[in-house]
């Protein structure tokens, strides 16, 4: 007999710990899930016919290219969620402005997107990901306004990603542990493999983008060194690892402990990931797992933005290894 809990059940069970839940999260959440399935089946077959391969010829408002995957990731969760009822707003990485949901359909939550993170790699079938943050309507009356787009990390309902990988990973929390499910690709149900993950305080990896040593700051350059040093009491030289896929970096570094790190640099002076879609929900989970995430001045969660596209500086992992960071990075 199979004795598995599926993600379905978990937040089924999750929902009857909130007295007036009315579940309206659970199934925003089931939503997810489903456009979930939908593109991990994509990326799977990718290389299969070649229409899904390559660059629609497009550019994002953050300048970058535009691959096909990235479209088809942002249309699903766009057209799932918009008609779920349970979202009043939607922004995402790939879309300028936030799409708002008319009153028939309208919800309680903001759904905010990367909907194919990593997206340099979709070409070379390297690990990419979908992150996720989910805030709740706070301004009164139908309109969505910037009290509600645009609200300090912390007040987060729910952050998560989905890991498109070796195999397919659903990761979240909503403020009480960090959860891990696995897909089964027969059956195509997530089912529970990583309950209440917790990152460990002290790891031995650090993971930055090394090629643009000759954009950092001094004090990036000695954090970096420092890692390498020799020094058996803290696990030094630390092993290098970067995969330029921030959702792989991010999970590694959950599970096994160390730092990942996006600084500013000369080519960008505000940092490359997005506070939204990037920094606001890792943090969210890497907190609730134990971790501490930056921008190597101010914890990310105590940011409020100023724009739906507004980048960060990001220091990201273990407690240890981030305020180790943060002693090389203060002014
Ligand atoms: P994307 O959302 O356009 O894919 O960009 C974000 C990605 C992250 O996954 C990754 O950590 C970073 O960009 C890699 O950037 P770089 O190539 O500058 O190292
Ligand atoms: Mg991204």
């Amino acid at each position: 007999m199979m004795n598995k809990t599926t993600l379905v059940q978990h937040l089924q069970h999750q929902e009857k710990k909130f007295l007036g839940a009315t579940g309206e999260f659970t199934s925003m959440m089931n939503e997810i899930v489903v456009a979930a399935k939908i593109i991990s089946l994509e990326v799977n077959k990718a290389g299969i016919g070649g229409h899904i391969l390559g660059v629609t010829g497009n550019v994002n408002v953050h300048g970058e290219e535009v691959q096909k995957l990235d479209e088809f990731a942002n249309s699903t969760f766009l057209n799932i969620l918009s008609k779920s009822g349970t979202v009043c707003a939607i922004t995402s990485e790939e879309m300028a402005d936030p799409v708002i949901i008319p009153k028939e359909n309208t919800g309680k939550y903001i759904f905010m997107m990367d909907p194919l993170d990593g997206s340099s790699n979709i070409d070379v079938n390297v690990s990419i990901g979908t992150i996720f943050s989910i805030y709740r309507k706070k301004s009164a009356g139908d309109s969505v306004s910037d009290e509600d787009l645009l609200q300090k990390g912390e007040d987060q309902v729910a952050g998560g990603y989905i890991i498109y990988g070796s195999s397919t990973m659903f990761i979240y929390s909503s403020g009480s542990g960090v959860h891990g499910f696995t897909l089964d690709p027969a059956l195509g149900e997530f089912f529970l493999s990583h309950p209440d993950l917790k990152i460990p305080t002290h790891g031995n990896t650090y993971s930055v983008n090394e090629g643009n040593v000759c954009f950092w700051e001094d004090r990036q350059i000695n954090l970096v060194n420092y890692f390498k040093e020799v020094d058996e009491k803290t696990n030094r030289p630390y092993r290098g690892r970067y995969i330029g896929s921030m959702v792989s970096d991010f999970h590694r570094t959950l599970l096994k402990g160390g730092i990942f790190m996006y600084p500013i640099d000369k080519k960008n002076p505000k940092g490359k990931l997005r506070f939204a879609f990037e920094a606001g929900p890792m943090a969210f989970i890497v907190e609730n797992a134990g971790g501490r995430a930056s921008t190597g001045k101010e914890r990310i969660l105590d940011i409020i933005p100023s724009d739906i596209h507004q980048c960060v500086p990001l220091y990201i992992g273990s407690r240890f290894d981030v305020e180790t960071a943060e002693g090389f990075l203060k002014d």
